[in-house]
């Protein structure tokens, strides 16, 4: 049963000292005090006991329509990218609609006990049927209480290397989906990848939809789409509605044209998702030694002033055998990954997980301030790194005021 409280007590807060308390009137937060000291719960408070409370864990990458299908007719025996797709290839004709919305609602309701009330989700259209992307219009609507979903219309198989490419792209933004996907380095040529991008900026811009590209998602420095998609979301003045997922590319490219694309970058505005688990296990596989890890210039795009987020992407389908839910695993290998274990990058962590996420999925009324929805997570730890240092199970998990979960 879930029930609603009145305040959330003795709370911390990220980046701020002491104690707070923190009112909920009508699902919204109130004015928040800080406290002079540990005070006593009453009936209808949360003591959040000096733990910290953050806004909810935001999942911005994941494909829930292939969710538990690892193995399923086949296991991705070379760990590639492109085996991964082959895999689903066969798995896609046996999609019906019960078997799409069992899985997704399975792996929505791990991610909600794990803290996560906002998921951006891809969903494969290239599949003349569409059966995925129905279903998983109606499991948007049948787990509201629990988390926001946005679906974004993902051509897996590619918009111009793929029969009706275009015309299921549109009839996906017709039923339903929220953003517009894309995935210029499977295409074909580099010229159809290019003419990809361009498209689907323009069907994005058309129908007032945000974008969220599959790009350069490969080891090869010759993969150069995310410059096609800044300079899109730049001449559009789009940057802050579009979304550049993996961007793997970038590990491999030279520090030379970085220097020039960063230019772009910064300029355009647009944000970034890095999936630390799934490129460590996906990338480098082209590789002898030394072998590279695949993963996008995370620190940098940081300190160039841009908005990056991690994301799971896969939870144990034909692309990645793992995956539980965890955001703090995610952030974990992430860290690692990209050498960010600085005690400066440790106390800001949690954005990557969080507000940064908020960005990459454009979302309006996040955070914990007066007015906004009563929604935030109370974490194991008092600080960032003892969050990190424990990665416990979130404490409670609080939506327009009702407990979701608590232990
Ligand atoms: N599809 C794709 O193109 N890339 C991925 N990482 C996954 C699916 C999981
Ligand atoms: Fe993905």
């Amino acid at each position: 049963m879930q029930h609603t409280i009145n305040a959330i007590i003795n709370a911390r807060l990220p980046g701020r000292e002491g104690l707070f308390h923190i009112p909920i009137s009508q699902g919204c937060f109130g004015q928040i005090q800080p406290q002079q000291a540990s005070c006593d719960a009453g009936p209808a408070d949360l003591d959040a006991r000096g733990n910290l409370v953050s806004p909810p864990f935001v999942e911005p990458h994941i494909h829930l329509d292939a969710a538990f299908t690892a193995g399923e007719p086949r296991w991705n025996q070379s760990g590639t990218l492109f085996e991964g797709i082959e895999c689903w290839a066969d798995r896609k004709p046996l999609l019906s609609r019960e078997d799409v919305i069992g899985r997704a609602e399975r792996a929505l309701h791990l991610f909600a006990d794990n803290g996560i009330q906002h998921v951006r989700t891809h969903v494969d259209v290239t599949d003349p049927s569409l059966t995925a992307l129905n279903a998983m219009l109606e499991v948007r609507e049948r787990v509201a209480e629990l988390v926001d979903l946005q679906i974004v219309a993902f051509p897996q198989e590619g918009i111009c290397s793929f029969p009706h490419g275009h015309e299921l792209m549109e009839e996906a933004i017709r039923l339903g989906a929220d953003v517009v996907g894309g995935i210029p380095h499977f295409e074909y040529t580099r010229d159809d990848g290019v003419a990809s991008v361009r498209w689907l900026m323009e069907l994005a811009h058309k129908h007032d939809l945000l974008v969220d590209v599959h790009c350069d998602e490969i080891d090869d420095p010759q993969s150069r789409f995310l410059e096609v998609l800044a300079a899109e979301a730049l001449r559009l003045d789009y940057g802050a509605r579009v979304t550049a997922s993996h961007t793997c590319a970038m590990g491999s490219y030279n520090d030379a044209y970085c220097s020039r694309l960063f230019r772009l970058l910064t300029r355009s505005g647009l944000r970034f998702l890095s999936m630390p688990t799934e490129s460590l296990h996906l990338q480098g596989r082209f590789d002898s030694y030394p072998k590279r890890r695949g993963l996008t210039r995370v620190p940098e795009l940081l300190e160039a002033g841009l908005k990056v987020a991690f994301g799971q992407d896969s939870i144990r389908d034909p692309w990645y055998p793992l995956g539980n839910g965890n955001m703090l695993r995610t952030l974990d290998v992430g860290l690692h990954a990209c050498h960010m274990l600085g005690m400066d990058w440790i106390d800001s962590c949690l954005e990557l997980i969080t507000s940064n996420g908020a960005a990459a999925l454009n979302l309006q009324n996040y955070g914990i301030e007066p007015g906004l929805p009563a929604r935030c997570i109370v974490l194991h730890g008092s600080s960032p790194y003892e969050v990190l240092l424990e990665q416990k199970p979130v404490l409670a998990s609080i939506r327009d005021g009702r407990v979701l979960v608590s232990r």
